[in-house]
C-alpha cells in the first residue's frame, strides 16, 4: 500500500465533517451528494475483502426503493450473499475514518482480518439508473485502484444480476456463466422448458397446464418497472421467450423519477397500484422495486376493487408448488418456509394448518432469512414486501439432478425434472424480481392458475404499516424475532392490552435498519381496527 497516494486520493474524496454513516441492513444509503467518500472507502474495503477470502467480491451502487436523490452502496460476499456482518462493522469504521486517521483503519482491518496485501483482488461492481450512479461508482473504482485491486465494471444491472456475477465467478461458472448473456440464457432456458413440460401429457400437472397456456390471455403479463433498472434488464430479455410470456413493461425510466408514485414498495405500502399503469378487470399485473430485487403482483377485479398479492402470497404459491413436486420424488427432503413478523397471520397459518410446512419466523433482512433457509434441503423465504427467493441444499440439487438422469419411474423423473428447471430458474445468491417473476409465470402455467385462483388461496388479515419519528430510536430494543419490545420499559405491556381490544388481532413495534425511524404493525379483523390499533400503538411509543 502506498500511503501517499492514498491520501492524495482521498484528499479527492473527502469526508464532510461530523458525518457519520452505518452499515445497515442495505448497506449505506443516504443523499447521494452525502456519499463520495464512502463509495471511494467501500473500493478500498472491497479489495480488502477480496484478499482477505481470497476470492471475488461485489460492490453495487443503488438505493432500491428510495428516492431518486438518494443512493448507497452494498457489498457481496463471494457465494452472492449479503457481506459477513464482522466487515459490516469495518465498513462503517471505515466510512466515519477522518482523514488523518484512514490508513491507521485500514491497517487495523488488516490485522484483524488478516488480509494478506500481496494478494490479486478483483471486484465485481454494478449500479443503477440514478443520475448519481455512474460518478459515484468512479468513485469506488478509485478506491479500488489506490490499494492496487483490479475491477470488472457491469455498468448498469439488477442487484440480484451482480450477486449472480459473483456467485458464477467464484464457483468456476457452476452456477453459470458471469455474463448477462449467460444470465438470461440460464434463467430463458429453465422458464422455456417449464413452460414446454406444461404441454406433454407426462407434465406432473397435467392437465391443468395445458389448458391454461392454450389461453392466449393468460401469457399476458403487465410490469411496472418503478423506472428502473428493471425496465432496461427485462427489455433485454424478453427475446429470450418470444412466445412463452409476453411481457409489457410500463414506468420504463423514460418519462417519470425512479421509484416515484410506483414500484414494489409503493405499491405494498399504499396497497394501490402505481400510476403510469392502466390495469383492466383481471389483468395480471406485477411491480418491481428500484434495483429490480423485490416483486408483488396485483389485479382489479370486475368492481374495481384492488388485490395485492405480497410476498407471503408468493412464498405460498411456490411452498405449494414444490411441496407437491417434492411429494412425487419421494426423497424425504426438508422442505421450510422463513418468515419475518411482517409476514400476514392469514399466510403463517395456512402454511402450518393447511398445507402443514413448518414456518420460522427471523429478524426482518434478507441475510437473516437467508440463513435459515440454508437449514433446509428446500428453504423458501420472503419477507411481506416481495424479497425472497428459494434455496436447495447442494444434497437435494445433486440428487435432483441425477433422479432426471437415471430415474425408470415417469412419475418421478418428470417430477425431478420440474425441479431441475426451478432450480435453475431460481436466483438462490438474493431475491431477484426477474427471476422470481419467471418462477412464478411457470407455476401459474403448470398449474392452470389464474391470478384470482392463486389470491384466493387464503384471505389476508386487514394490516397497517406505519413510521414514527421518536428523537432516539435506538431505545427500543426487541425479542422473539423483533416481535416483542424489551425496552423502553412498560411499552410492551401497553401494546399487549392495546391488542387485546381487537380480535384477530396483533401488533409490534421495532426500531428500522435502513431510516431514522420506528415501524408500527398491526393487524385485525376489519380494515378499521387494524388502523386504530396501529394508530393507538403510535401513540404509545412517544
Ligand atoms: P427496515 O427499514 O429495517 O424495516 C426495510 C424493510 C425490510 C428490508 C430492508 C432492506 C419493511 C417493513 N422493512 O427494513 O423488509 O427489505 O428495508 O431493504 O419492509
Ligand atoms: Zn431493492
Amino acid at each position: 500500500m502506498d500511503p501517499e497516494a492514498l491520501r492524495k486520493y482521498s484528499a479527492l474524496h473527502p469526508k464532510p465533517a461530523g458525518l457519520a454513516l452505518q452499515y445497515g441492513t442495505a448497506g449505506f444509503r443516504t443523499a447521494a451528494q452525502h456519499l463520495d467518500h464512502v463509495m471511494f472507502r467501500m473500493g478500498l474495503l472491497a479489495v480488502l475483502r477480496a484478499r482477505a477470502v481470497p476470492a471475488t467480491i461485489g460492490v453495487m451502487v443503488t438505493a432500491s426503493h428510495n428516492p431518486e436523490e438518494d443512493n448507497g452502496i452494498k457489498l457481496v460476499d463471494p457465494l452472492g450473499e449479503m457481506l459477513h456482518p464482522s466487515w459490516e462493522e469495518y465498513a462503517t469504521q471505515l466510512a466515519n475514518a477522518e482523514e488523518q486517521d484512514l490508513q491507521k483503519v485500514i491497517t487495523e482491518i488488516c490485522q484483524k482480518a488478516a488480509v494478506n496485501l500481496h494478494k490479486d483482488a478483483l471486484v465485481f461492481l454494478g449500479r443503477d439508473t440514478r443520475p448519481s450512479s455512474e460518478k459515484l461508482s468512479q468513485s469506488v473504482i478509485d478506491g479500488i485502484l489506490v490499494l492496487g485491486g483490479q475491477y470488472h465494471d457491469y455498468g448498469l444491472v439488477t442487484t440480484p444480476q451482480l450477486h449472480y456475477m459473483v456467485c458464477c465467478q467464484n464457483t468456476q461458472g457452476q452456477y453459470g456463466k458471469a455474463t448477462l448473456e449467460g444470465y438470461y440464457e440460464k434463467l430463458s432456458k429453465a422458464f422455456v422448458e417449464l413452460i414446454k413440460q406444461g404441454e406433454s401429457s407426462l407434465c406432473p400437472f397435467f392437465p391443468c397446464a395445458k389448458s391454461h397456456s392454450s389461453g392466449e390471455s393468460q401469457r399476458h403479463l403487465k410490469v411496472d418497472c418503478a423506472n428502473g433498472i428493471g425496465a432496461l434488464k427485462l427489455s433485454e430479455m424478453k427475446p429470450y421467450f418470444p412466445q412463452e410470456l409476453l411481457i409489457h413493461i410500463y414506468n420504463d425510466g423514460t418519462k417519470e423519477k425512479l421509484n416515484h408514485l410506483c414500484g414494489a414498495d409503493f405499491v405494498k405500502v399504499h396497497q394501490k397500484p402505481p400510476v403510469g399503469l392502466d390495469m383492466k378487470p383481471n389483468e395480471r399485473c406485477c411491480s418491481f422495486d428500484g434495483d429490480a430485487d423485490r416483486i408483488v403482483y396485483y389485479y382489479k377485479d370486475a368492481t374495481g376493487h384492488f388485490h395485492l398479492i405480497d410476498g407471503d402470497k408468493i412464498a405460498t404459491l411456490i411452498s405449494i408448488f414444490l411441496k407437491e413436486l417434492l411429494a412425487k420424488v419421494r426423497q424425504n427432503f426438508k422442505m421450510a418456509v422463513v418468515q419475518t413478523a411482517y409476514a400476514n397471520g392469514s399466510s403463517t397459518r395456512y402454511l402450518e394448518e393447511t398445507l402443514k410446512v413448518p414456518v420460522h419466523c427471523v429478524k426482518t433482512g434478507v441475510k437473516h432469512l437467508h440463513h435459515k433457509a440454508q437449514e433446509f434441503d428446500v428453504g423458501v423465504y420472503f419477507e411481506a414486501n416481495g424479497h425472497g427467493t428459494v434455496l436447495f441444499s447442494k444434497a437435494a440439487e445433486t440428487k435432483i439432478r441425477q433422479l432426471v438422469k437415471e430415474e425408470k419411474d415417469d412419475e418421478k423423473r418428470e417430477a425431478a425434472k420440474v425441479l431441475e428447471n426451478m432450480i435453475d430458474l431460481i436466483n438462490q445468491t438474493v431475491g431477484d424480481a426477474i427471476s422470481d417473476m419467471l418462477v412464478i409465470e411457470a407455476i401459474l402455467a403448470l398449474k392452470g392458475l389464474t391470478v384470482q385462483q392463486w389470491d384466493g388461496i387464503y384471505t389476508d388479515l386487514p394490516n397497517r404499516l406505519l413510521k414514527v419519528q421518536v428523537a432516539d430510536r435506538r431505545v427500543i430494543d426487541t425479542t422473539d424475532a423483533e416481535r416483542r419490545a424489551v425496552t423502553p420499559p412498560g411499552l410492551q405491556e401497553k401494546i399487549d392490552a392495546l391488542v387485546k381490544k381487537y380480535k384477530l388481532s396483533r401488533a409490534f413495534v421495532r426500531p428500522s435498519g435502513t431510516e431514522d425511524v420506528v415501524r408500527i404493525y398491526a393487524e385485525a379483523d376489519t380494515q378499521e381496527n387494524a388502523d386504530a390499533l396501529a394508530h393507538e400503538v403510535s401513540l404509545a411509543v412517544y
